[in-house]
């Protein structure tokens, strides 16, 4: 049998109007989940009180990127510089980790799926990068494209994504918002030099998180086909 990968969705409007509304995740996410063996199933954002049947019905659970996370799930008010949120997907998702995590079944957060992983564990988040006190790295890579690694992070050699990446590592970045506070049953994995949170994992439970986009450097690094098959075959 193959391992079920519960992917949770996102929505976005297709056209420029308020119709046409899609439930979707970026299809490098299925393509790498099928490539190393698993069967994607994408989990539309739905009701809080759903999430255990959904979970009941995968054996493993991803957290894509998208909107940042509201403020509001972690007590704070919304900055000027916040992007786009979707507080219905913030519930939905942490009610998935929470029912996952009861089940002792794996989840690995993406961007700003490592964000809501940190969120809902009880951590917070810079809602920009300007807000650090030190000036930071370019973590929007912008326009450089996204199949391409621009700035370096440190692997924690004892860490779950030291099983396929070297110590010294090289990743591409696609964030404007940051982990401020670790919640406290994480660890860090992967740091970049400005001391940026790169990676995360749990040492409780099967949880970890990347900043970085592997789906979008998927077809151009080897190692980020790796980080698909860690996920879907070793991860547990
Ligand atoms: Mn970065």
């Amino acid at each position: 049998m193959k391992p079920v990968i519960g992917i949770a969705a996102n929505e976005q409007t297709m056209i420029d109007t308020d119709s046409h509304w899609i439930s979707y995740t970026p299809k490098n996410f299925v393509t790498g989940v099928q490539n190393a063996g698993g069967l994607p199933l994408l989990l539309p954002i739905g009701t809080i009180y759903d999430a255990k049947s959904y979970i009941q019905k995968i054996d493993k659970l991803l957290l894509a990127g998208g909107q940042d996370v509201s403020p509001e799930s972690y007590g704070a008010l919304p900055h000027q510089k916040l992007g786009a949120t979707n507080h219905r997907r913030d519930l939905f998702e942490m009610a998935l980790v929470k029912e996952a995590v009861k089940a002792g079944k794996p989840v690995i957060g993406v961007c700003r799926g490592m964000q809501l992983l940190n969120v809902a564990f009880g951590g917070t988040l810079l809602q920009d990068l300007s807000l650090a006190k030190e000036p930071l790295l370019k973590h929007v890579q912008v326009p450089t494209p996204f199949e391409l690694p621009t700035h370096p992070v440190e692997i924690n050699m004892n860490s779950r994504l030291a099983e396929f990446l070297p110590q010294n590592y090289q990743v591409n970045s696609f964030h404007h918002q940051v982990i401020d506070e670790l919640a406290a049953e994480f660890v860090v994995t992967a740091t970049a030099p400005d001391g940026v949170i790169e990676g995360i994992e749990s040492v409780k439970s099967p949880v970890m998180g990347v900043q970085w986009h592997p789906e979008l450097a998927y077809f151009t690094i080897e190692k980020e086909r790796a980080f698909f098959e860690y996920f879907v075959n070793k991860f547990a």
